[in-house]
């Protein structure tokens, strides 16, 4: 289930509870003629904004603020409190527990790697699987070593341990995406998620000491080893997602390099996720539900455990496993095959007692490269799922104006209509 809510100028601010993928609408708080009416006339608006790009668009996720009226938190001193602050509270829609484990069989990528015809064959079959039920899979014997993944946390262990103000001290500004941020409060003021995150921007064409400059220039030489390791992580991340893109081409059907090209000197983000213990694990979330607006993501958690999918109406818990990494399918992905593949619903859960810590990359494509499916993945009647679009204007749109959940698409494409000069 998700909350659409509706905010204009000039009508009330109105929730829908809808149910993931929309089979139905369940309603509560107003009237049922009245919501059906007003929906009704959304999706006359919504039309419309379709096919005029004059029409002003409303963002209903949208929640940037002057960044001088948001507040900070120090969650390494809230830990401590029995009550968390009212900003870190989440609707009760959202919280629904979990259900069940998520237990299918890992993608084994060494036969592929050797390219083993049998072992490829199997990995593409259960790829494919995966994706198009709720696109998200787990890969092991991928080559990246288990001491540089150690090594990733070890070091970035060493930035959170700064003191807080020293943190703040390079705070991601808005509209970037590099830096330290607390709970994201820079630029939201509700449903915040509890974390600490480090991010940085990895392009696989930069210098081979480009993130020993970056983290040394942002925090000094005593950081050097960290952007030295952080340089190799990425290195390994990037090698990874190529991978996992041939993958992604044979399993659609496309020549195996199909995709690679468009992420060859795509600009990344490493974002490595702190989860303070929490005392009011129950109502909060460590990162609340959501779809990504990237191409895929690769997710890395530690021996703790709280990555979450939603998939067959339920929430089900990925056992952390320190051997495999998980592959989530995000939104440009999705346009990339032209809703082939699903964008997968996942959170973060805290605990109670526990420090969580993951490691995620997210992959992108070039920021001038339009998203748009291959025509073997267009339908025999031609119908594209989503009109095209670039990675740069969907960047914009997700890290600027508006705040990625589960329907960015949805509320990106009626806003790209509304901006002539960004359509492709
Ligand atoms: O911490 C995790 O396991 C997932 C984090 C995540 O989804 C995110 O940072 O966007």
């Amino acid at each position: 289930m998700m909350q659409i809510s509706f905010e204009t100028e000039n009508e009330p601010s109105v929730h829908l509870l809808v149910p993931l993928h929309f089979p139905n609408l369940y309603i509560y708080e107003y009237d049922t003629i009245f919501l059906f009416s007003l929906l009704f006339y959304k999706a006359w608006q919504f039309f419309l904004t379709m096919s005029s790009s004059s029409t002003l668009v409303s963002l209903p996720s949208m929640e940037p603020k002057d960044e001088n009226t948001l507040q900070r938190f120090n969650l390494n001193e809230l830990k401590r409190q029995a009550n968390v602050p009212a900003k870190f509270l989440w609707p009760k829609v959202d919280l629904v527990g979990t259900e069940g484990v998520f237990d299918e069989p890992l993608v084994d990528l060494e036969g592929f790697i050797k390219g083993d015809e049998i072992a490829t064959a199997n990995a593409i079959d259960l790829v494919r699987a995966a994706c198009t039920t709720h696109g998200f899979f787990q890969v092991i014997n991928h080559g990246v070593h288990a001491h540089l993944i150690q090594a990733a946390y070890r070091e970035i262990d060493t930035v959170f341990e700064l003191p807080f103000d020293r943190k703040l001290g390079f705070e991601q500004k808005l509209g970037g995406y590099a830096g330290f941020s607390s709970a994201h409060a820079e630029r939201f003021s509700t449903n915040l998620p509890w974390k600490e995150t480090f991010s940085l921007g990895y392009r696989g064409t930069d210098s081979d000491s480009a993130l020993v400059d970056y983290f040394t220039s942002a925090l000094g030489h005593d950081f050097e080893n960290v952007g030295r390791v952080y340089q190799k992580y990425c290195e390994k991340m990037r090698e990874l997602s190529l991978m996992i893109m041939e993958l992604l081409a044979l399993s659609l059907g496309l020549d195996g390099s199909y995709y690679r090209k468009f992420f060859e000197d795509g600009t990344s983000v490493m974002r490595c996720n702190y989860y303070p213990p929490c005392k009011k694990s129950d109502v909060t979330f460590g990162t609340g539900p959501h779809c990504d607006p990237n191409s895929i993501t690769l997710v890395h958690q530690d021996h703790v455990g709280g990555l979450e999918i939603f998939t067959g109406d339920k929430w089900l818990a990925v056992p952390p496993r320190q051997d495999v990494f998980a592959v989530n399918i995000g939104d440009t992905f999705m346009a990339f095959c032209n809703g082939r593949y699903k964008s997968c619903v996942h959170r973060a859960i805290l605990k109670e007692e526990k420090v969580r810590r993951s490691l995620v990359y997210f992959v992108n494509p070039k920021e001038d490269v339009v998203v748009r499916p291959p025509e073997d993945l267009v339908d025999l009647d031609s119908s594209r799922v989503y009109p095209d679009f670039t990675w740069a204007s969907l960047f914009d749109f997700a890290n600027n104006r508006y705040r990625a959940g589960l329907q960015t698409l949805q509320d990106f494409f009626p806003w790209l209509s509304s901006q002539p000069k960004l359509l492709t």
